[in-house]
C-alpha cells in the first residue's frame, strides 16, 4: 500500500500509528515535521486539525492516530490489531480510548508546561527537537508558540499539576493491562499497546519523572518499543512544580 506519515520524534502518538505501521508490515514514507510549525506545514498540505499523527493512505487523508490505525485495519486486515475473542477485544478496545483520551495527555501535558515554563527547557527543545539555529535566542522568541501549545495541551501549571498527580494511578493501570496481556502477544503489540507504549516512553524520558516510572515493568516495555525519543534535561519547571 501507499502510505505517508506526518509526525515528530517527540510526539506520542505519532510513535503510536508507527507502531501500528510496523505491526502491519507496511513500511510508511515518514516526513518529520518541525515541531511548532506543523499546524502550518499540515493546513498546507490540506489537513485541518494540526495535529500530527496525520497519514495519507493509498491517496486519503487520515488525521488522528486512533483514526490511522482503524484505516490501516481497514486496509489491512492481517494481523490484526484486536484479539479475536469478544470479551478481550472490548477490554483492547477500552484499553485504547483510554490510551487516547487520558494516558496520551499527562506526558504531554507536564512536557509542555516545561517546555513553555522554563528558558533551559525550551533550549534543549529548540535544539533538538525544533532543530532551530542560534537554539537560546529560538527559546526566547518561540515563548508566545511555546504558552500557546501548552495551553492547546493543558499545560497550564493547573494542567501540569493534575497530569502530575494522574501519572502513578496511569502508571498502575498500565502495569495490570500489561500483566493481563492486554497490550499485545509475543508476536507484537495491539492496538492498545501501540497507543500506550509511547505516552509511557514520553513520560520516562522525562529527567524529573524517574522516581515515579523506574523499576515498572510497563517502562521497560515501552522503552523497548519506542527507543527513539530523546531523554529529557531536568527542568526546573517540573523541580518547581512538584517540590510545591
Ligand atoms: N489525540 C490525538 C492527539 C494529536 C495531538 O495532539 N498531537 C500533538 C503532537 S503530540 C499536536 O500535533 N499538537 C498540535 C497542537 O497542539 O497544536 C491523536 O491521538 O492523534
Amino acid at each position: 500500500m501507499d502510505a505517508t506519515l506526518y509526525t515528530f520524534p517527540i510526539s506520542n502518538p505519532g510513535w503510536s500509528a508507527r507502531l501500528a505501521f510496523a505491526r502491519k508490515g507496511v513500511e510508511p514514507k515518514l516526513v518529520q515535521l518541525r515541531p511548532g510549525l506543523h499546524p502550518a506545514a499540515l493546513w498546507l498540505r490540506g489537513y485541518r486539525r494540526g495535529t500530527v499523527p496525520a497519514a495519507k493512505l493509498d491517496g486519503r487523508r487520515v488525521e488522528g492516530s486512533l483514526e490511522i490505525v482503524q484505516e490501516l485495519e481497514r486496509l489491512v486486515p492481517e494481523p490484526s490489531l484486536y484479539p479475536a475473542d469478544p470479551a478481550r477485544r472490548a477490554a483492547v478496545e477500552e484499553a485504547e480510548r483510554w490510551g487516547e483520551a487520558v494516558m496520551q495527555r499527562l506526558p504531554r501535558a507536564i512536557a509542555r508546561y516545561a517546555i513553555a515554563h522554563d528558558h533551559e527547557t525550551r533550549v534543549w527543545f529548540m535544539r533538538e527537537h525544533a532543530r532551530m539555529p542560534l537554539p537560546a535566542l529560538s527559546a526566547t522568541f518561540s515563548l508566545p508558540v511555546s504558552r500557546l501549545m501548552a495551553a492547546r495541551a493543558n499545560g497550564s501549571e493547573e494542567g501540569a499539576r493534575a497530569a502530575l498527580e494522574q501519572l502513578p494511578a496511569a502508571l498502575d493501570r498500565v502495569d495490570a493491562l500489561l500483566a493481563d496481556g492486554l497490550l499485545g502477544d509475543a508476536d507484537g503489540v495491539n492496538a492498545a499497546g501501540a497507543q500506550i507504549a509511547p505516552s509511557v516512553a514520553l513520560a520516562a524520558s522525562l529527567h524529573d519523572l524517574r522516581d515515579i516510572t523506574a523499576g515498572r515493568p510497563g517502562v521497560a516495555w515501552a522503552e523497548g518499543l519506542v527507543s527513539g525519543i530523546e531523554p529529557a534535561p531536568s527542568s526546573a519547571a517540573i523541580v518547581a512544580l512538584r517540590g510545591a
